[in-house]
């Protein structure tokens, strides 16, 4: 399975991937999830949302356990943040039919659309809708880079974006999700452990930050005549360093867009997208609210108008106690107590967050020898692979099987 999805979406100079939601790299990872689904004799269907699913045993049962995770990728992402919790889905649904369990819960394995957002900007789009966390206006008024809506990019990709919207029937057969990822940090390579269960998820959001100026000659210019957006942004830049540190907060800004974007024009306008995530919400609208404040003070200093938008937000997310504790039990009952698999929180948002609001929901994290992730550096070795498609493949026996 991991040698079928490499190749797809997969930049050839940078080596990393462009997986994209409704684009032709998405359409070949959902042709394959399709395919992985059917050849298991699998109930394939693709909801209202987009997220493809597969069924074993009676979805109208209800109280189904569902695994799974996304294919998609941010801009030049790694291998394994999402297509590890999609592989790692199948391969386990392969060991517990090898180890001939007789299941008591229906199992589903779910393909979530556009995790990421790379492309409209907002993360977690097919979760969020299906849990109606994101209206069917607010979607529709998605754009991307190239002014394509969300509702033309479904259709283009040959669904019907009439039918997206909340989808609580389906959410109600579910009684427990489990999304095994690769971890985002280093807490599992340094506690020596293959397999981490998630705590929580930090709050955190997408801020734009529109600093719009003068447009003028590069080389005519004096610098006092300027109204420069460049300027104001950069020093921004440094003030989202600084209040991140002092709120023991992470902010980043790692997308930008110029215009006119020409090396000897003075841009007019600077729009740059601010990620920024805490451990608490109060720590968070810190880090927010001086941000924005010291922008609106470097923007008046350089004559420079400035507009922000808070784009996306997830709250704080805590994982059920009662299914995570059932996790914890599930994968220690063999072990000493020091030897218990750890439980860990993370600054990094997943489906499983967005879809704890309206079901139980938990998450393993396989160990990533270096941390890190969203870059094509990200990385898993095998055997640590493997043991998470084993700790999975328990879990599911655990909750699902007799
Ligand atoms: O950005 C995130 O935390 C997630 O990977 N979409
Ligand atoms: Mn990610
Ligand atoms: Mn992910």
């Amino acid at each position: 399975m991991w040698r079928e999805l490499l190749p797809i979406g997969r930049h050839p100079a940078s080596g990393g991937y462009r997986r994209y939601a409704w684009t032709g790299a998405d359409a070949e990872c959902r042709a394959w999830f399709k395919e992985q689904a059917e050849g298991r004799g699998l109930t394939y269907e693709v909801d209202r949302n987009g997220n493809q699913w597969a069924w074993l045993g009676d979805p109208a049962a209800g109280d189904a356990v569902v695994t799974g995770s996304h294919l998609d990728s941010v801009p030049d992402g790694g291998a394994f943040d999402g297509p590890l919790g999609v592989v790692s889905s199948f391969a386990a649904l392969d060991e517990l039919r090898a180890r001939q369990v007789t299941f008591t819960r229906p199992l589903a394995l779910v393909n979530f659309g556009d995790e990421e957002g790379a492309r409209f900007g907002l993360a977690c789009v097919g979760s969020r809708l299906t849990a109606g966390q994101l209206t069917v206006e607010q979607a529709h008024r998605l754009t991307d880079g190239d002014g394509v809506s969300l509702p033309q990019a479904v259709a283009a990709a040959g669904y019907d974006p009439d039918r997206i919207g909340a989808d609580p029937e389906r959410l109600a057969r579910i009684g427990a999700f489990v999304e095994l990822h690769v971890e985002q940090g280093r807490a599992l390579d340094l506690s020596g452990d293959r397999v981490g269960i998630a705590s929580a998820i930090w709050p955190h959001g997408r801020w734009r930050f529109d600093f719009r100026g003068e447009a003028n000659h590069a080389g005519t210019t004096r610098l006092v005549d300027r109204r420069d957006p460049m300027l104001s942004y950069a020093e921004t830049v440094l003030a989202a360093r600084r209040e991140a540190r002092l709120a023991g907060a992470v902010a980043t800004f790692g997308k930008i867009t110029v215009e006119p974007n020409g090396v000897n024009a003075i841009p007019s306008l600077v729009r740059g997208w601010l990620d920024s995530r805490a451990a608490d919400q109060a720590s968070l609208d810190l880090v927010v609210n001086g941000v924005e404040k010291a922008a609106r003070e470097y923007a008046a200093a350089h004559g420079v108008d400035l507009d922000v938008v808070r784009e996306s937000f997830t709250p704080v997310v805590e994982f059920d106690h009662a299914l995570r504790d059932e996790l914890s039990r599930i994968l220690g009952k063999d072990k000493e107590a020091e030897l218990k698999v750890p439980v860990l929180g993370t600054g990094a948002g997943h489906d499983a967050g967005i879809l704890s609001g309206s079901i139980p929901t938990a998450m393993l994290f396989v160990r990533n020898p270096t941390g890190v992730s969203h870059s094509p550096a990200e990385f898993a070795a095998e055997d640590d692979c493997v043991a998470g498609v084993l700790a999975l493949a328990d879990v599911l026996e655990g909750l699902a099987c007799r």
